[in-house]
């Protein structure tokens, strides 16, 4: 199947066109800059053809705690896909951090490249102004807005229009199982060790995992989906919107899944809010799994 993955800087509209494409909000969306971390997939149709699309974490030239990581999964997701949705934003403008992901783009020179300028609301003043653009050495922009679907299924039409058509085999029927447990207790940490990868980013930062991140994998012919959650603190912890939308995604998972599995750090002593997230399981009436970790 046709694979797209989003790539650009942080807080250009990655998640957003994300969101608007496989018709869910499945990604979280924030105003602040460096919101998505991990790849999420999803899947899309369009025009009768079906294809995955990855949005992944901002690139930046500047260092901060999770640079590293998050340009890994990019890599990742880049070497996966067949077409990169190249990102910028005519909000933010062009500057040395578009510049840094054109540079990286430019090694990939077997994928097709779509450069992508969101949050042209002005419409026609974009299109004036077109020209800046081509300066990053990928040729035509496309001029979109993601959050008002300006011009995002023109550029949809092209990227799916050599496409196979879909077949109802591509439905995903798999069993689906979430983590869900306090910050740090090695949720992430399981994940990549079931599917043998670096899938997800693992630190010693509590509150590492935003999006509640969907795994596909195949153990003795059979499809399972393993969802990694955020870590579910006290609700009088919570510090900003992108946790409190983090804790709504773990729920979210929490329903969506046939088995859950809870996770307990017995490197701490069981705490109330480890009974509270039990509870989250007792209420959804899905088969639990307690694990006990470190
Ligand atoms: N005006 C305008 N704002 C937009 C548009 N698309 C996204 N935004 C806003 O831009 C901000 C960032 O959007 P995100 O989709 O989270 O951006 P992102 O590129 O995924 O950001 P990171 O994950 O942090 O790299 C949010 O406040 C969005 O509502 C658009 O087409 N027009
Ligand atoms: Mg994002």
């Amino acid at each position: 199947m046709l694979k797209i993955a989003i790539v650009g800087k942080p807080n250009v509209g990655k998640s957003t066109f994300f969101n608007r494409t496989i018709e869910s909000k499945k990604a979280i969306v924030d105003d602040q800059p460096g919101v998505t971390r991990d790849r999420i997939y999803g899947h899309g149709l369009w025009l009768n053809r079906d294809f995955v699309i990855i949005d992944t974490g901002g690139l930046t030239s500047t260092n901060f705690s999770f640079k590293e990581n998050i340009q890994m999964q990019v890599e990742y997701a880049i070497n996966e896909a067949d077409i990169i949705i190249f990102m910028v934003s005519c909000k933010e403008g062009i500057n040395v951090d578009d510049y840094y992901v054109a540079k990286l783009l430019k090694k990939y020179k077997n994928k097709r490249i779509y450069l992508v300028v969101n949050k042209c609301e002005n419409y026609q003043y974009a299109i004036d102004n077109q020209k800046q653009y081509y300066g990053l050495g990928f040729g035509k922009p496309y001029i979109i807005s993601s959050e008002h679907g300006i011009g995002t299924g023109d550029l949809l039409d092209e990227i799916v229009k050599n496409a196979p058509p879909s077949t109802s085999s591509n439905k995903n029927d798999s069993y689906k199982m979430c983590i869900i447990g306090r910050p740090n207790v090695g949720k992430s940490t399981l994940v990549n060790t079931i599917l043998h990868q670096e899938r997800v980013i693992v630190s010693p930062i509590a509150n590492t995992t935003r999006d509640s991140i969907d795994c596909d994998f195949k153990y003795n012919n059979e499809l399972y989906t393993i969802i990694d959650t955020a870590g579910i603190r006290r609700k009088g912890k919570i510090i900003d919107n992108v946790e409190k939308y983090a804790v709504l995604r773990a729920q979210n998972a929490i329903e969506r899944s046939n088995l859950i599995i809870l996770m307990i750090d017995a490197s701490e002593e069981f705490k109330e809010q480890d009974e509270i997230i039990g509870g989250l399981a007792y209420a959804a009436n899905i088969p639990t799994i307690i694990v006990v970790n470190k």
